[in-house]
């Protein structure tokens, strides 16, 4: 009997005990019994470890999607590819890290495998490599000019490194797998000099063999933190967690203490669903949720998104408008977030100039608003203020108001609910010389907030610079039927490819896998060559273009949606676009 009771008076015993301690390191475990009110209380006590401080401060990193995948134009490969594809004839890792440093970047993250299994290093687990390629001779790495690149321009390293891998033929062949990629991972943690992050993307599917993997996620992480002690596990990882989409935004409210269990462990799904939350939730660090939970985390948010529409570089697309990216800028690091933006280098080996010049322009428009505090001179005109709680002591504020002093009367300016390492806000603007905070929720015995700036900044323009590749083709004429789309030219034209545009609409399945056919009668129909899938679709829902190996002729052209993200295969509708020649 006796041994039944212990655990219980242990529990009780701990519950004093833990409430007098002043802070928890990373995570929290409630003991048995704590109240809601404990649980909240002790919720203002969770901080952040020496690395995610580290990680945190840095704000702004480089993404470098790179490798089969640039050759291809495709977002993601499917590891059948011939690394004789591979031929950045002007590869210069210098050009990239001082671009990216001259822009204001503290560390680069390059894909040294991205989940068609291509290394950019040589590597001795796989031939599917640079030194199977023709780039260098086959002598080359990746990894180790863009080391050389960091030294000199004083820039932090990171590494992608895809779990999933369509080339490996051991894929789903669990533990052979998992030894080949914790072999891949040492060597790239060993040779490489100081790795300051390593990034475990989520996406996971079937390999070569159609077999799904079980990752050894734990082993993954005891190889990073033995090798690299100082490093940031990032996604499946338990250190920085994805922000929930691929489109620059941070959550309103953005709680850097959740109990959201990270997925590298193995209870993750079953924990999660029953306290209802997922990493895209909305909120998944209220009150109500705290208080169903039994742990908790410091898991910041990374929001990872792509100067251009697509991962890796592809001659179809353009980078973003200055615009988008300041928005980006607002909607990221203002929102208790790290930027993580990706700057695909191009099929030369460089970062394209044309996002270099956008680049330049991102680093102008942040110097010129933000370099300017005016709070040290107040009285101004302002409508931009920047916040910040000390996250030494964790995160505590739940909604606060800005006000200024206009007129002799506190004016609300703007108001939110989190507010953590920094958040930006904006408003109309106003003549003031004094602002306050008002804090009117908080967790914890007090709070750590204060206001850092007041700037006046200036949003740019919005110029529109998409233009497509090839013009659309006029009078053609759709029909859906079920999961096929047939499209209808009035003669027999020369076809290059098409476009598929997402429905917005959330309720539509999005296509995943695809058949194309022609047909000059209506009748006999012939394939299309295409790769059939819409790499990333899920997590990156952009126009996904496919250009045809070779010009068609055709009067018809049908697409079937063989496999939606969901599963069903019967989308209600779906938009394609022909494409032409160039005129
Ligand atoms: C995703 C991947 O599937 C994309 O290709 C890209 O690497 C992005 C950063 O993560 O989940």
């Amino acid at each position: 009997m006796l041994k039944y009771l212990l655990p219980f008076i242990a529990a009780f015993a701990l519950t004093p005990n833990i409430l007098a301690q002043e802070y928890f390191e990373k995570e929290l475990t409630f003991p048995a019994g704590s109240t809601p009110e404990q649980k909240i209380e002790l919720a203002s006590k969770v901080v952040p470890d020496e690395r995610q401080k580290a990680w945190q401060d840095r704000e702004l990193t480089a993404f470098l999607h790179f490798g089969i995948n640039t050759f291809t134009g495709r977002e993601w490969g499917d590891g059948k590819e011939s690394p004789a594809l591979f031929t950045p004839d002007a590869l210069d890792t210098d050009q990239w890290v001082k671009t990216l440093s001259d822009a204001g970047f503290k560390m680069v993250i390059i894909t040294a495998k991205h989940h068609d299994g291509f290394c950019l290093w040589p590597t001795a687990t796989t031939d599917h490599s640079v030194a199977s390629s023709p780039w260098r001779e086959g002598q080359g790495d990746v990894i180790a000019e863009l080391r050389k690149s960091c030294d000199k321009y004083d820039m932090k390293l990171g590494i992608y490194l895809s779990p999933w891998d369509r080339n490996a033929s051991c894929y789903g062949d669990s533990p052979r797998y998992n030894d080949m990629f914790v072999a891949q991972l040492t060597e790239l943690l060993s040779n490489y000099g100081k790795i300051d992050e390593v990034w475990f993307d989520g996406a996971c599917g079937e390999g070569p063999n159609g077999k799904r993997q079980e990752y050894d996620w734990l082993r993954f992480r005891d190889t990073m933190k033995r090798l690299q002690p100082d490093a940031v596990l990032a996604i499946t990882g338990d250190d920085v967690r994805w922000v929930g989409n691929e489109s620059g935004m941070g959550r309103e409210t953005e709680w850097s203490v959740t109990p959201l269990v990270p997925s590298i462990y193995s209870y993750s799904d079953s924990v999660n669903e029953s306290l209802q939350i997922t990493p895209m939730s909305k909120n998944i660090g209220d009150r109500e949720i705290i208080e169903k939970a039994d742990k908790l985390y410091w898991w910041p948010s990374e929001v990872d998104v792509s100067i251009r529409p697509g991962w890796f570089y592809s001659s179809s697309q353009e980078p973003h408008s200055l615009r988008r990216l300041a928005d980006i800028y607002l909607q990221s690091i203002g929102r208790n977030s790290v930027l993580l933006l990706n700057i695909p280098p191009d099929t030369s080996g460089r970062i394209n100039e044309k996002d270099v010049k956008r680049l330049q322009e991102f680093r102008t428009w942040i110097d010129d608003n933000f370099s300017k505090n005016l709070i040290d001179s107040l009285p101004a005109t302002i409508n931009t203020v920047v916040l910040s709680e000390d996250i030494n002591h964790g995160q505590r504020v739940e909604k606060f108001e800005i006000q200024a002093y206009v007129d002799t009367v506190w004016t609300p300016l703007a108001h939110g609910t989190t507010i953590g390492k920094k958040r930006i806000l904006t408003f109309n603007p106003v003549k003031t010389d004094s602002l306050r905070l008002r804090i009117d929720s908080w967790r914890g015995d007090r709070y750590y907030a204060t206001i850092d700036g007041a700037y006046r900044i200036t949003m740019p323009g919005d110029k529109k610079i998409i233009e497509r590749a090839y013009p659309e083709i006029e009078g053609v004429k759709s029909t859906l039927k079920k999961s096929t789309l047939t499209l209808k030219a009035d003669s027999v034209i020369p076809i290059t490819g098409f476009v598929y545009t997402p429905s917005d609409d959330k309720t539509t399945p999005l296509v995943y896998r695809y058949k194309v056919e022609a047909s000059n009668s209506g009748r006999s129909w012939r394939p299309v060559k295409t790769t059939g899938e819409f790499g990333n679709i899920e997590a990156n829902p952009i126009e996904q273009t496919v250009i045809f190996e070779k010009v068609i002729k055709a009067r018809y052209i049908r697409i079937e949606c063989t496999e939606s993200i969901n599963g069903k295969i019967t989308p209600t509708a779906f938009k394609i676009t022909l494409l032409g020649p160039k005129q």
